[in-house]
């Protein structure tokens, strides 16, 4: 391995080396047969502050993963002893797609076909050995930024910008599996549909600022009152949608009623205003499906709307 020196400026060392800090905790691991090889490529990703994990075979390999779910990227070779690259690659892509683990194909076989075949059974790059350490460095850390961009995208896609909670795509992917653990756990869990009483008068009187600073101020309160175990999402507007997990027998309306009289005490302050609002709440416990859960929630809030507003009804 040579190292080249392609004569970096002091603003791309510096950007080098911020990256290399932020690379601390991701785990790394480098399959590869010869011992000699391995601990060379080692080395380099140590200098980018990388945790390296090292295998001599693609069945180690495997089993490094199984013990270290978090690992980020594998390096591997190609032609090795028990289980080769090949065999690696598409085993490792049964259990993590690209999205989630990068990997990156070497070999020192010369064989034009080989990188192709690579990347087609499941690499999403390859080296040819021997390569310049820059060059495997810069295809390092392509990989892992492809990756935290994917997580940066989907983080996004999940959460309503307004108030930073979950969006209605991440509750119907997230809520089945929410109630089928809480089953399987033998705990209990309610779903809420809460919807702002007269919201249209706040946005009429103070604005569509004001209007979002009582949603902020809602959202808040909804995180201190339901906490970790729940998935609090805006469904759209003024309305908002909770799935929480409680002890077996508690009382629906006891989980909610605290909560509506909080928000019934607590303004938003816009502008030295103090803006007062409401709350309605239909609530479903039977837990029967999600849509079951939503369709008897939604007839609850209606209820609840028309019999006053302000209330919670289980
Ligand atoms: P009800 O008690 O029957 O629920 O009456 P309401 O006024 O709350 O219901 P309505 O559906 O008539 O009005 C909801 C309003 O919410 C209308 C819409 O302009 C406003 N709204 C929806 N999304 C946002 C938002 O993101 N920010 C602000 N400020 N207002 C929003
Ligand atoms: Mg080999
Ligand atoms: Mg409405
Ligand atoms: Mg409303
Ligand atoms: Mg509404």
């Amino acid at each position: 391995y040579i190292l080249k020196d392609s004569g970096n400026s002091m603003e791309v060392m510096l950007d080098s080396i911020s990256r290399a800090i932020s690379n601390r905790h991701i785990k790394v691991a480098v399959v590869e047969d010869s011992s000699t090889t391995r601990e060379a490529v080692r080395r380099m990703l140590q200098s980018q502050l990388f945790q390296v994990f090292e295998a001599e075979n693609g069945q180690k390999a495997l089993e490094l993963l199984e013990a270290n779910p978090d690992i980020k990227l594998v390096v591997t070779d190609y032609d090795m002893p028990v289980m080769d690259g090949f065999e690696l690659i598409r085993a490792v892509r049964q259990n993590h797609s690209r999205d989630e683990l990068g990997i990156i194909g070497m070999s020192a076989s010369g064989d034009p076909l080989l990188s192709a075949q690579l990347l087609k059974s499941g690499a999403d790059d390859y080296v040819s050995k021997p390569f310049l350490v820059e060059e495997f460095i810069c295809r390092v850390n392509k990989s892992i930024e492809m990756l935290q961009h994917i997580e940066t995208i989907r983080e996004l896609s999940y959460r309503d910008p307004l108030t930073g909670l979950r969006n209605r795509r991440y509750f119907f992917e997230n809520a089945p599996g929410f109630i089928e653990s809480c089953q399987s756990e033998g705990v209990a869990c309610s779903l809420a549909m809460m919807d702002v009483d007269f919201f249209k008068s706040v946005n009429d009187s103070f604005g569509h600022d004001g209007g979002d600073a009582v949603l902020k101020l809602l959202s808040h309160l909804f995180k201190e009152h339901f906490g970790e175990n729940s998935i609090i999402s805006r469904f759209g507007g003024e309305e908002f949608c909770v799935l929480v997990r409680h002890e077996s027998g508690a009382n629906a309306s006891e989980l909610f009623e605290p909560l509506r009289e909080r928000i019934e005490r607590t303004p938003a302050l816009y502008k030295g205003a103090e803006l007062r609002v409401t709350i309605s709440i239909g609530v479903s416990s039977r837990q029967d499906g999600l849509d079951a859960m939503i369709r008897r929630a939604d007839t609850r809030l209606y209820s609840a709307k028309s019999e006053g507003r302000n209330r919670v009804i289980a």
